[in-house]
C-alpha cells in the first residue's frame, strides 16, 4: 500500500485518542507539531503509529536513500577535567597513567596511515585535557590540512571548545574564528547530553551548560560552518526533558539553518557511575528515533550511530525515520566499546555498510560530511 494511505489509515483507526489523531493529521498535512504533540506521541502512541508517520516523513524527504561516509576518528586523550556520570571512557588527570595522551606527531601518524585510502572525514573528539590547549589543536589542524587539504575536519564538542577558548582568554567568536582558520571545518554533535538543568545537574554538572553549548554552535553557524546535534537519552530523563532538548535545537535551527543532522545517542551503562540505571529497550529506541524524525522537522537528516546502537538495531532504525548511518569508523573510537556496546571493535567496510542498507531495501549513498553525493551504490548493485 502507498505510504501516505497507510499513514491516513493509521490516524483514522477507531478508538484512537483524539490528541494522537490531531498530531497525526498535522504530520500528514506537513504542519509542525507542538511540544504537547511531541509529548503525547512519546507517552501515548504505539510504536507502529509513530513508526508509520516517521517513515512517511523520511520517505518524503529522502525516499529510500540512506547515507554513510568513509571516516575515522582521532581521540587525542581520555584524560578529562570533567566527571560526567555516564562516561565510561575518561580518566581524571590525577590518574593519568590509566589513560592516553597523543602528541601532534602521533596523531599525524594516524592521519598518514590513511594516505591513499579514500576517507573523506576525520572526527576528532576526546576528553578535556588541562595541558592540551587551543594552540596545540590549531597546530594539529594546520598540519592535517598541510598534509591532506581535502580531508574534512569535524572536531571538538562545545565542552572542549568552551574550555580551550576560555583558557586562551579569547571570546567565543575569536576562538572559533581562529580554529576555523586553522582548519576546523565543522563540529560534531557531542556534549549536548540533556540540556534541561534538572537533569544536566545530575549527570554532568561541571561542564558547559545548555546556553554555552547552543551559543558555540550558533557562532560556528555564523562563521559558515555546519554542525551536528546529539541527545543522550534513555537514562534518568523524562520524555518532557527530551522534548525540551529537541525544542531548543529546533529553535536554533530555525534561526541559523546550520545543523546538518540530529543524532539521538542511546545511554549505555557499562563501567560508569550510572551502571545501576537500566538501558532502554529496543522498542523505546525505535520510538525515540521516530519521534525525533517527527519533531525535528527542520533537520534534514537523522543519524543512527551504529557503534553505539549495534549494527542490527541501526539497520532497524531505517524503518523509523533514520536516513544516515554515519560511517566506516575503522575501529578508531573507544567511547562506546568502553560503555558496553556490542560493537567492541567498530569497523565496517563499505561493502558491509552497503549490504546492511540494501538488506532492508534502502538505497546506499556514500556522502561527504556536507551530504554531497560521492557514490550511488544502488546503481552498481549487480557488481556487489
Ligand atoms: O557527548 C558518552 C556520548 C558523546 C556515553 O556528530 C555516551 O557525527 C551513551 O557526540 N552511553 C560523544 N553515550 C560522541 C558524539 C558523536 C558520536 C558520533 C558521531 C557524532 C557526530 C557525534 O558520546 C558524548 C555523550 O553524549 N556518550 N558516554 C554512554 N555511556
Ligand atoms: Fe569528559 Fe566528555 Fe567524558 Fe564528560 S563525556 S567526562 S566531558 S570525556
Amino acid at each position: 500500500m502507498d505510504r501516505a494511505l497507510w499513514a491516513e489509515k493509521i490516524i483514522r483507526q477507531p478508538h484512537l485518542l483524539p490528541e494522537l489523531r490531531i498530531a497525526g493529521e498535522k504530520i500528514i498535512n506537513k504542519e509542525r507539531i507542538s511540544e504537547e504533540d511531541g509529548l503525547i506521541l512519546f507517552e501515548k502512541a504505539s510504536l507502529p503509529f509513530v513508526g508509520t508517520l516517521a517513515n512517511l516523513v523520511r520517505e518524503r524527504l529522502h525516499g529510500d536513500i540512506t547515507y554513510f561516509n568513509r571516516n575515522f576518528h582521532i581521540e587525542p586523550t581520555n584524560i578529562c577535567v570533567f566527571s560526567c556520570k555516564f562516561c565510561s571512557y575518561s580518566r581524571l588527570y590525577a590518574h593519568k597513567e590509566e589513560g592516553w595522551e597523543l602528541s601532534v606527531d602521533q596523531m599525524m601518524d594516524i592521519v598518514r596511515g590513511y594516505d591513499g585510502r579514500p576517507v573523506t572525514e576525520v572526527h576528532i573528539v576526546g576528553g578535556v585535557h588541562p595541558k592540551m590547549n587551543l594552540q596545540f589543536f590549531a597546530d594539529l589542524m594546520r598540519q592535517i590540512k598541510a598534509h591532506r587539504p581535502e580531508l574534512h575536519i569535524k572536531g571538538f564538542t562545545p565542552v572542549e571548545l568552551d574550555y580551550m577558548i576560555r583558557k586562551a582568554k579569547l571570546s567565543i567568536e575569536e576562538g572559533m574564528k581562529l580554529l576555523h582558520e586553522a582548519g576546523l571545518d565543522s563540529l560534531p554533535g557531542g556534549g549536548a547530553e540533556i540540556f534541561n538543568p534538572e537533569i544536566r545537574q545530575q549527570i554532568c554538572d561541571d561542564k558547559v551548560d545548555a546556553e554555552g553549548w547552543l551559543r558555540i554552535h550558533e557562532v560556528a553557524h555564523a562563521l559558515g560552518m555546519h554542525t551536528n546535534a546529539t541527545m543522550l537519552y534513555g537514562h534518568i530523563e523524562k520524555y518532557w526533558h527530551r522534548i525540551d532538548h529537541m525544542k531548543r535545537l529546533r529553535d536554533l535551527q530555525d534561526k541559523t539553518g546550520g545543523f546538518n543532522t540530529f543524532i539521538p545517542l542511546k545511554f549505555r551503562n557499562s563501567n560508569n557511575e550510572m551502571s545501576h540505571v537500566p538501558e532502554s529497550s529496543v522498542v523505546e529506541d525505535m520510538k525515540m528515533y521516530a519521534v525525533a524524525r517527527l519533531f525535528m522537522d527542520n533537520f534534514s537528516h537523522l543519524k543512527a550511530y551504529w557503534p553505539m546502537l549495534g549494527r542490527q538495531n541501526a539497520q532497524l532504525t531505517l524503518s523509523f525515520g533514520v536516513n544516515d548511518m554515519d560511517g566506516t569508523i575503522d575501529d578508531t573510537t573507544k567511547i562506546y566499546s568502553m560503555a558496553g556496546s556490542e560493537e567492541q571493535n567498530p569497523a565496517m567496510n563499505t561493502t558491509e555498510l552497503v549490504a546492511l542498507i540494501q538488506q532492508v531495501k534502502r538505497k546506499p549513498i556514500e556522502r561527504n560530511t556536507l551530504y554531497q553525493v560521492i557514490r550511488d551504490y544502488s546503481l552498481e548493485a549487480a557488481a556487489l
